[in-house]
């Protein structure tokens, strides 16, 4: 007899429990002999599902009635981590979802640990794009977010001898509960073919292949609302008629199934690499593919709410539909809109450029030259022959109202232009493409915006001097704070009397007047050493190194990369190694014990960043077997860094170091969720962290370094030899040469620090410049840590100071200064 599921809203701990139950058997993902604390995690996702999928569902509903401009956002990459604990704190069941799982013979807590991380994305960029989909739910905005649906995200990283190695991550291995298959949102995607001109005279996309986007949905819970958005992402298929039946009969099983396999790639991987042509090739493919099948998505679903009385003017199209370019990844929804419009729907060009130039709006997330997207015209040419004609002609026209308009800028055109004719190599440049094209163009930090309107585009600002904006990042304080840190979260709501603080973040600033106190100062030290204690477990688990709670945890997790300056970080644990190996017993015994630890992966063709990666474990097998200094230093990797590794290392840190070379971070996001945590910063003058210590006052932040508008000037005194090296520097450089650390060539390394200029040398991040001054503010954390009161005075102080830092403010912004959309809350 098959027993009735208590209803999938009950709110009842034994009725959640029987609908738990029932989806451990009903639902035939695994064979019903076994309920451990995996089953128990698929069963207990599908039951929060059904209450998701029932808002859900109502929330399109009501847009659809109401028919209010919806926000679109479009991106590459999005890192969502894990769904379970998120869905269930928004849904606020966390109580009753604790003790029905209990009934079952589980912990909440160890089923929430079964479920794999969504890491559709590759570091700061996919995290925001996953915070602000979390506000824009929890604001009642009626937005939505667009992505692809890679088979393998981010990679895992695993630590060998050799250092990183990089294995497949295989998310979907035994199916996500959280995503719903929409089997009737499929749209054609074309690539190759040629440009056929009708007799009309009018313009066709024609011939080359066509593979069908399929769309997979993703509920976003916002935090105690109705509000359900959707996260859409498309996977690329084939479609039958593409499966060549008579080629398979007679045994060409390759060619029978080609397309299906190019389809297969195309959502295959995260950023496949692009060393080669055929690389290069896959991420424009997987580019316009994103774009495309939003595009037409968003079109059709214009033109479905039409309020019943027919055909809407494309000029409403701006008034109902925004669309946001998360970097210039998805730029190419540019000339897939025009051409949509011009092509398909029959616009003339002014008004498909009045319909797009109104819609599309631009975030820049970097100033690194390498990671401004240039692509070849040929490889454009050949894949979207239309869009390449579309382009020429923005550009032509562009190029034309310059010239007529503003005579004083016609040495500036081969610069600003969105065609580089390099002879050698003719590119497109997606920046000047988004800058051109969009009404909005915005940066993610102050100094970066004004970094931008300055330097990268001081020539458009001329143009068009109210399309540059600054929308400073921010973060969701559900997962960066209360899903991650219960302790402190009750903390602070007992002291704040009120738990608002989780929607109206500036709230915080409430704990500034009890930040002498006491009592308040005793539960601090007591939840923030609760997180240390877990995150001791946690690195016993992965590492299998005993780390002491009472040393001062020194956190640096993110993408490893040179102008992040890991290796500052490092040389400094060495210096500080090398100063304790000279030491006494006696003096050892003044000093504060520290744990250092460093997290984050390497791109896999990034040699230096690998360098790096070698050098931290190699340090910390040396330190960390040395008995003479091991209660006082110890230096930690932490593999595979990721989300759900981050909601166990933030909570748990005192001191994080954000120490980028000043102009280079463009905002930084962990630096927020450190700060919101109680943990002090190290930093320089970069990204956020300028906005940072204003907010969190002076005081409380550990500033070193130079800052941006110096750096040019000491880049060219060293270039002309006036760099006098501190012999601190020199001395941690000779303590690694000396293989202190082991036999592995860290010359490369070394010596990209040294001389004067050339590639990969001349030390172009100025990690010599800056290294005395972090030695010496390393220095004054010593000491400001061996003073508890004054410590967690500080660390109250930080997060009293973070309630800017919320995604939610941020995403308010957008809405009222880029979007001009409203909220929209469900009944
Ligand atoms: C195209 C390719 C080379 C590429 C370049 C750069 C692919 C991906 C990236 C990621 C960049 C754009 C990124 O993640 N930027 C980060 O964005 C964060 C969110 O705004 C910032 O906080 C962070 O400072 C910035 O590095």
């Amino acid at each position: 007899k098959i027993p009735v599921a208590a209803h999938p809203l009950a709110e009842d701990p034994t009725d959640i429990a029987s609908n738990i139950k029932y989806h451990a058997q009903y639902s035939p993902h695994f064979s019903p002999v076994k309920f451990e604390p995996e089953q128990a995690y698929y069963a207990a996702a599908e039951s929060v599902r059904d209450r998701l999928i029932q808002q859900w569902n109502e929330t399109y509903l009501h847009y659809h009635k109401v028919d209010p401009k919806q926000t679109y956002y479009l991106s590459m990459e999005f890192l969502q981590g894990r769904a379970l604990t998120n869905a269930i704190g928004n849904l606020d069941i966390q109580d009753a979802y604790s003790i029905a799982i209990n009934k079952l013979g589980h912990e909440l807590e160890e089923i929430t640990e079964q479920e794999k991380d969504m890491a559709l994305g590759n570091g700061g960029l996919g995290r925001l794009a996953s915070c602000f989909l979390d506000s824009m739910a929890t604001l009642n905005l009626p937005a939505w977010g667009y992505g692809l649906r890679y088979r393998y995200g981010l990679f895992k990283q695993r630590i060998s001898k050799a250092g990183q190695e990089e294995m497949a991550e295989d998310w979907l291995e035994k199916f996500s509960p959280w995503e719903v298959v929409r089997h009737d949102v499929v749209f054609p995607v074309r690539f190759f073919g040629h440009v056929e001109v009708l007799p009309t005279g009018s313009r066709k996309w024609v011939g080359g292949e066509v593979l069908q986007a399929l769309a997979y949905d993703i509920p976003i819970p916002g935090y105690k609302t109705k509000n359900t958005n959707s996260l859409r992402l498309w996977e690329a298929k084939a479609s039958a008629q593409d499966f060549n039946l008579f080629q398979f009969n007679d045994g060409q099983y390759q060619s029978a199934a080609e397309l299906h396999a190019r389809a297969e790639q195309i959502c295959a991987v995260l950023y496949p690499g692009d060393a080669t042509e055929e690389g290069k090739l896959l991420r424009l493919k997987q580019q316009f593919f994103l774009c495309s099948a939003s595009l037409q998505d968003i079109i059709s679903r214009f033109k479905e709410r039409k309020d019943g009385t027919g055909v809407r003017e494309w000029s409403e199209f701006p008034t109902k539909v925004a669309v946001q370019l998360n970097d210039t990844h998805p730029t190419l929804a540019i000339p897939e809109l025009m051409r949509l419009l011009m092509d398909e729907e029959g616009l003339g060009w002014d008004e498909a450029w009045d319909v797009t130039s109104k819609t599309i709006a631009y975030t820049n997330h970097t100033v690194l030259p390498e990671a401004l997207e240039k692509w070849s015209q040929v490889v454009m040419s050949k894949l979207l022959p239309r869009h390449m004609e579309i382009i020429e002609e923005i550009d032509r026209r562009f190029i034309a109202t310059i010239k007529s308009t503003r005579p004083d800028l016609e040495n500036k055109i081969s610069d600003i232009r969105i065609l580089d004719h390099n002879p050698n190599k003719p590119v497109v440049r997606m920046a000047n493409l988004c800058v051109v094209s969009g009404h909005t163009v915005n940066g993610v930090a102050q100094l970066h915006s004004d970094i931008l309107k300055d330097e990268l585009f001081a020539d458009y600002v001329s143009i068009w001097p109210t399309k540059f904006q600054n929308k400073t990042n921010g973060i969701t304080p559900r997962r960066w704070l209360k899903f991650c840190s219960p302790e402190l979260s009750l903390t602070i709501t007992k002291w704040l009397k009120t738990d608002k603080w989780v929607t109206n973040l500036d709230l915080l600033v409430g704990l500034r007047e009890f930040a002498d106190n006491p009592e308040l100062q005793a539960e601090w030290d007591s939840a923030k050493m609760a997180n240390k204690q877990r995150l001791v477990q946690y690195i016993k688990r992965v590492t299998g190194e005993s780390i002491d709670p009472n040393s001062l945890f020194d956190i640096q997790v993110k993408r490893i990369h040179e102008y992040k300056r890991q290796l500052l970080n490092i040389l400094g644990a060495v210096y500080r190694y090398k100063k304790l190996k000279e030491m006494s017993p006696e003096e050892r015994k003044t000093t504060t014990p520290r744990t250092i630890m460093i997290g984050g992966k390497a791109f896999a063709t990034y040699t230096n960043a690998k360098r790096i990666v070698k050098l931290v474990n190699d340090v910390g097998a040396v330190v960390n077997t040395d008995p003479e200094v091991n209660e006082y230093l110890k230096v930690v990797f932490v593999p595979n860094y990721n989300v759900s590794v981050a909601e166990v290392l933030i909570p748990g840190s005192e001191l994080s170091q954000h120490i980028s070379t000043a102009g280079m971070e463009a905002s930084g996001t962990s630096n927020m969720k450190f700060a919101l945590n109680g943990c002090l910063i190290i930093g320089t003058l970069d990204g956020a962290n300028v906005e940072i210590r204003e907010e969190v006052g002076e005081d409380n932040f550990f500033l070193f370094g130079a800052t941006a508008d110096q750096v040019p000037k000491l880049r060219k005194d060293r270039e002309d030899g006036l760099f006098k090296p501190d012999p601190r520097f020199e001395e941690a450089k000779q303590f690694i040469r000396s293989k202190a650390f082991g036999s592995y060539d860290y010359e490369p390394l070394l010596d990209s620090l040294e001389g004067n200029s050339g590639y990969g040398r001349g030390d172009y991040f100025l990690v010599g410049h800056d290294f005395p001054t972090y030695i010496d503010t390393q220095a004054k954390v010593d000491e400001a840590y061996k003073d508890r009161k004054r410590w967690i005075k500080m660390s109250i102080l930080s997060t009293a100071g973070s309630g800017k830092f919320s995604s939610d403010r941020t995403i308010s912004q957008y809405a009222k200064e880029i979007w001009n959309i409203e909220e929209c809350p469900v009944p």
